[in-house]
């Protein structure tokens, strides 16, 4: 298990809510480190993210004394959506692609030391023998690429609707020739299974529900099976998942890589373009990580 060396025990919506800050006072300027009680509101401690944001903490003298608060992403967008609403002052772990940076005025703050990482990708990893066993399949999992405004205009249909299936099927609908790429040369089915694993962030509903979709308008039958991040590699290195399109590379999920890589088959980016920060509405004065101010 990865542990989280700042985390404390998981904790609900409410007290995300009190560390989204609760005045008004001052929320643009110097007070913004005290009004948000020197706390990052995170998500699942178990993921890359999470990691990622600790070694911030660890890195930086402005995060001096700072906690980073787990809880999940569902309570973290309702206390960015929240805070939003009234101007008041939070800071969260972000990433992108996400619909929250096309529902919001957000940005990343700087990250001058790379804390959180450069550029990723997110790839698809496949189990060994798929090719095999189902080539067309390989061949399509192989094909699948797409951008990241692709994915987010997914994403902002599937939390506004609440619905990640069917803005899944609008969006293969009104993308026909985007399918037909992923598709090409790839032989009908006749109900052989897939199996994907994913981890239940708004990212990975979005690919693996077009994917899905896409795979079962072919003749394919496809469960898609939420779990834990390591689970999700574990399952593909062993064989009892098919594949996953969930793997965010180099950084975030790089030690679970180099744990699995030769127990799987590396398809490669599926989405380039991918980031992770500490996110803060457009409102706060803050630019960079360098510009908070550690606890007295
Ligand atoms: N994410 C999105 C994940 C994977 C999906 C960046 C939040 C993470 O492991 O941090």
């Amino acid at each position: 298990m990865r542990k989280l060396k700042h985390s404390i025990a998981a904790i609900g919506l409410s007290s995300l809510l009190v560390a989204a800050g609760c005045s008004n006072d001052d929320s643009n300027g110097d007070n913004f480190s005290e009004n948000v009680n020197y706390t990052i509101s995170g998500i699942e401690s178990g993921a890359g993210i999470m990691q990622a944001a600790d070694r911030a903490l660890d890195e930086y003298d402005s995060l001096e004394g700072w906690t980073l608060l787990p809880s999940s992403t569902g309570p973290m967008a309702i206390a960015l959506d929240n805070a939003i609403r009234d101007e008041d002052p939070i800071i969260i772990t972000g990433w992108t692609p996400h619909w929250m940076f096309a529902k919001y005025d957000l940005k990343y703050l700087e990250d001058p030391k790379k804390a959180l990482g450069e550029t990723e990708h997110i790839s698809t990893m496949a189990r060994e023998g798929l090719e095999q066993d189902n080539p067309d399949a390989y061949k399509l999992l192989d094909q699948f690429k797409w951008s990241v405004e692709e994915i987010e205009s997914v994403m902002l249909e599937a939390s506004e609707e609440g619905d990640p299936e069917a803005a899944a099927r609008n969006w293969i609908e009104d993308n026909p020739d985007r399918v037909a790429e992923w598709t090409n040369g790839v032989a009908e089915g006749n109900g052989q299974e897939i199996s994907l694993t994913y981890t239940e962030q708004d990212t990975e509903l979005a690919s693996t529900n077009v994917l899905k979709h896409v795979f079962e308008d072919l003749g394919y039958e496809v469960t898609i099976t939420p779990v834990d991040i390591a689970i999700m590699w574990q399952s593909v290195a062993t064989g009892e998942a098919d594949a996953t399109l969930g793997g965010w590379l180099p950084t975030t999920h790089g030690d679970l890589y180099n744990e699995y890589k030769d127990q799987l088959v590396d398809l490669g980016a599926n989405l380039e373009g991918a980031k992770l920060g500490l996110v803060v509405p457009s409102y706060v004065e803050a630019d960079s990580i360098e510009d908070l101010k550690p606890k007295e």
